[in-house]
């Protein structure tokens, strides 16, 4: 119910029409229900609308969010027993119903360690007696688990403490290997150790000590092997992102402290050794480079020799390296829409000329269904998406590996399959004349005390360092927060701010350029005295941005970047670089936050709900809307941040959008749109058919 009752209901009608049964997650509009008490008060109310709407409660199978345990966090320890608690409760209450629900997320805070996750698992649903369940059936250890081990589980997910969990974890670790201390290492073990635990401080003794081996040798059997062991660890979600990427670093330390001592023989025997190769690139148009640079790290701890050609890379560029270097394969990296179509343009170039070497796709925007619609058709290579920088070396691996074939067979038809299944799907037929109707356009506008176009450059770094989200921040690196990981990466963040050259570069690269303006909307856009915002309208809820805006009102708009300056600290170590732009990340996200509130005080009266619509988010998808904002708040000319030819703000650390307030404004999403209402959109934007078709058909309409 995360919307609300209303779609709500009107989703389970259009359930029970197709004569299904519904899973009801315990959401509300207020977000997930984590205790008993919630869990309850959402499953009570979502009982009696749908019986009332006249649904059979046997349909009815609720799933009370099972959620991880033993993350660190006090609060997440009666996590388990809140959830088997209500399923006892739900059960009793409507007997009629069934509780179901993923598994996994129970012991996430346990990964790597499998015997101890299945042993959590069949304990819980002993406890829980859920009548379905989502699990893997092999992880199930039914009679090997002793009873000992058992009575220990059940009380710890009894008593809401998750340290015997923690203790026994720890002893399956020390029975899988008794690590020997540092002391008791030959130089080599405490070599790869170093290696493998990134640290970098003591390389230099380690490897004095080591004068008497080859430096080829240890590069090649000891280096490399640590890194391959980082690279199956990773893999197998016994080490997180940030490890790799320091590991990565100490790798580095150690071949540059070699280097003076080998060089020719280096290259010669790296030649002659055959390492794969990797090409990587950001596409034509797009700056984002974190996740691309994080695919480059990974691979290098999978023995690839990475070529990075950067940002923004035109298709002739990519091709001219791929002649020039010969790769096993090429990885395309797109944060935002517009990258799709330059996808398409790399693999057409490719296809005609005559190449068909293995190509990967990455980043937010990609998917496996446009992958499998209109990336892999166009070549007679294989083409292939992946979520993130470890599976993508995973596969790269088997593919390239003796059994290549068949695993490249396997995603071919795979995606054969996700083409039919697209095929069988009808096109929309629905009328767009009656849309209006859904809704309705707010009434009152607000006032602006002040309008015009402002620029913010002043800001003071220590306050808003204080409100950066942590929790995003140690996402990016791909760790849970609350573990010991998180916490020693948020410190090293801290201190690094907290260096006067990296301070004062935030400082001066920190700018904001907002404007209050008098608009007027239509419904299908909002204008300003000299330019107009076109938007798209959701034909299943009938949403739509403009009817957030009265006919006469006041709106905002703003361009926030963190960044200008990073340019000038950036240095070759990639936990030091990755880490300041993360952190760039996070401070524009707060120079957002900065910017509503200054367009706020600019209303006669602050209104009770704001957004912050961005454009490129799901309420306003099209891209290409930013060449209007940046046209009329001068952005480039003011602030200095520059759009490219695909619409992305250089530098990366930038956020565009409009902030909007008053009666009724909410965030949503458009996914429902259909041909007519793309040509009609077309038509008022005056873009041509080619235009439309290359710039809204990415967007998945
Ligand atoms: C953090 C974030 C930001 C940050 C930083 C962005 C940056 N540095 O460029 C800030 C706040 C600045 C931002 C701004 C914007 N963002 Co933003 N952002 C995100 C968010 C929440 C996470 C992205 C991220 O950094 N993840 C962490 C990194 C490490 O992951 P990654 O880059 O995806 O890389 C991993 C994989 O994708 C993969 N991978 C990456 N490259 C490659 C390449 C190959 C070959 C392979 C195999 C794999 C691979 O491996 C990587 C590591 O595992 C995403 C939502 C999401 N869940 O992804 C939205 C998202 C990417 N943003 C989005 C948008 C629209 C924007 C803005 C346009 C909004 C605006 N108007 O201001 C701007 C654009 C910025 C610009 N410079 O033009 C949209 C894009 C939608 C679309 N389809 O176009 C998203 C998807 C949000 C959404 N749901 O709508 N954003």
């Amino acid at each position: 119910m995360k919307e609300g009752e209303e779609l709500f209901i009107r989703r389970a009608e259009r359930i029970a029409s197709f004569g299904h049964a519904f899973v009801v997650m315990l959401f509300d509009e207020e977000g997930q229900a984590a205790s008993y008490e919630r869990k309850l008060a959402i499953a009570e109310r979502s009982y009696t609308l749908l019986v009332e709407a006249g649904i059979d409660p046997s349909a009815i199978i609720f799933d009370p969010n099972v959620l991880a345990i033993g993350t660190g966090i006090k609060e997440h320890d009666s996590y388990a027993k809140a959830t088997i608690d209500a399923t006892r409760e739900l059960k009793k209450r409507y007997p009629l119903s069934y509780v179901s629900g993923g598994i996994s997320n129970l012991s996430y805070a346990f990964r790597g360690n499998d015997p101890l996750r299945g042993a959590l698992h069949e304990v819980f649903l002993d406890l829980a007696r859920f009548d379905l369940a989502i699990l893997n059936p092999s992880s199930m250890h039914q009679s090997s688990l002793d009873e000992k081990t058992r009575k220990i589980i059940r009380e710890a997910l009894l008593s809401s403490n998750s340290s015997p969990l923690l203790n026994l974890a720890l002893a399956e670790q020390s029975k899988e290997k008794a690590e020997p201390g540092a002391a008791d290492l030959k130089g080599e073990e405490l070599l790869a150790k170093t290696i493998i635990e990134g640290e970098i401080l003591g390389l230099e003794e380690i490897l004095d000590s080591l004068i008497h081996l080859e430096p080829l040798f240890i590069i090649d059997s000891i280096l490399m092997e640590a890194m391959k062991t980082v690279g199956a660890r990773f893999a197998e979600g016994k080490m997180f992102l940030s490890q790799i990427v320091r590991s990565a670093r100490a790798m580095k330390n150690a071949v540059d402290i070699l280097r003076p001592r080998l060089e020719a023989q280096l290259t010669e025997k790296k030649r002659a050794s055959g390492t794969r190769k990797a090409i990587l690139a950001t596409v034509k148009g797009d700056v984002h480079d974190i996740g691309k640079n994080i695919v480059g790290l990974v691979l290098s701890c999978n023995d690839f020799d990475v070529i990075d050609l950067g940002v923004m890379v035109d298709e002739q560029t990519i091709l001219r390296a791929v002649k020039e270097h010969g790769p096993d394969l090429v990885g395309l990296s797109g944060l935002i829409t517009p990258s799709l179509k330059e996808m398409e343009k790399v693999i057409s170039l490719f296809e005609a000329s005559g190449l068909h070497l293995p190509v990967f796709v990455g980043g937010a925007t990609t998917s496996e269904v446009h992958t499998a619609l209109k990336l892999a058709p166009l070549s007679s290579g294989a083409v292939i998406q992946t979520g993130d920088a470890s599976e993508m070396a995973l596969t790269a691996v088997e593919i390239l590996g003796p059994e290549g074939q068949e695993r490249l067979d396997a995603i071919r038809l795979q995606y054969e399959a996700i083409r039919m299944n697209h095929a069988k799907e009808e096109p929309s037929k629905k009328q767009i004349a009656d849309l209006l109707g859904k809704q309705e356009q707010k009434r009152t506008g607000l006032k602006a005390k002040k309008t015009g176009v402002f620029v913010k450059d002043d800001f003071d770094l220590s306050e808003l360092a204080k409100r950066i989200s942590w929790r995003m921040y140690v996402q990016g690196w791909g760790v849970p927060f609350g573990t010991d990981e998180a916490k020693r990466i948020i410190a090293e963040a801290k201190e690094l701010l907290a260096e006067e050259e990296i301070a004062s570069s935030f400082t001066r690269g920190m700018k904001v350029v907002y404007s209050m303006m008098n608009v007027h909307s239509d419904r299908y856009a909002i204008a300003t005295d000299t330019h107009v915002f076109h938007f798209l309208r959701d034909e299943g809820s009938g949403l739509s941005l403009p009817d957030m805006v009265a006919k006469q009102d006041a709106v905002g708009f703003f361009v926030a970047s963190s960044a200008l300056d990073l340019e000038t600290i950036l240095d070759d170590d990639p936990v030091r670089t990755l880490t300041l732009k993360l952190l760039a990340d996070r401070l524009a996200e707060v120079l957002a936050q900065e910017a509503q509130s200054l367009i706020a005080d600019l209303w006669e009266e602050t209104p009770r709900s704001i957004i912050r619509p961005a454009i490129g988010y799901p309420s306003w998808s099209d891209h290409s809307e930013k060449k209007t904002l940046f046209e009329m708040l001068k952005v480039k000319e003011r602030i200095g941040v520059s759009l490219s030819s695909n619409y992305a703000m250089d530098p990366p650390s930038s956020v565009c959008g409009a902030v909007i307030g008053g009666e009724g404004v909410r965030y949503f999403t458009i996914s429902d749109v259909s041909q007519a209402q793309l040509e009609r959109y077309a038509r008022r934007k005056g873009v041509s058919d080619r235009e439309l078709a290359s710039f809204l058909k990415d967007m998945g309409y």
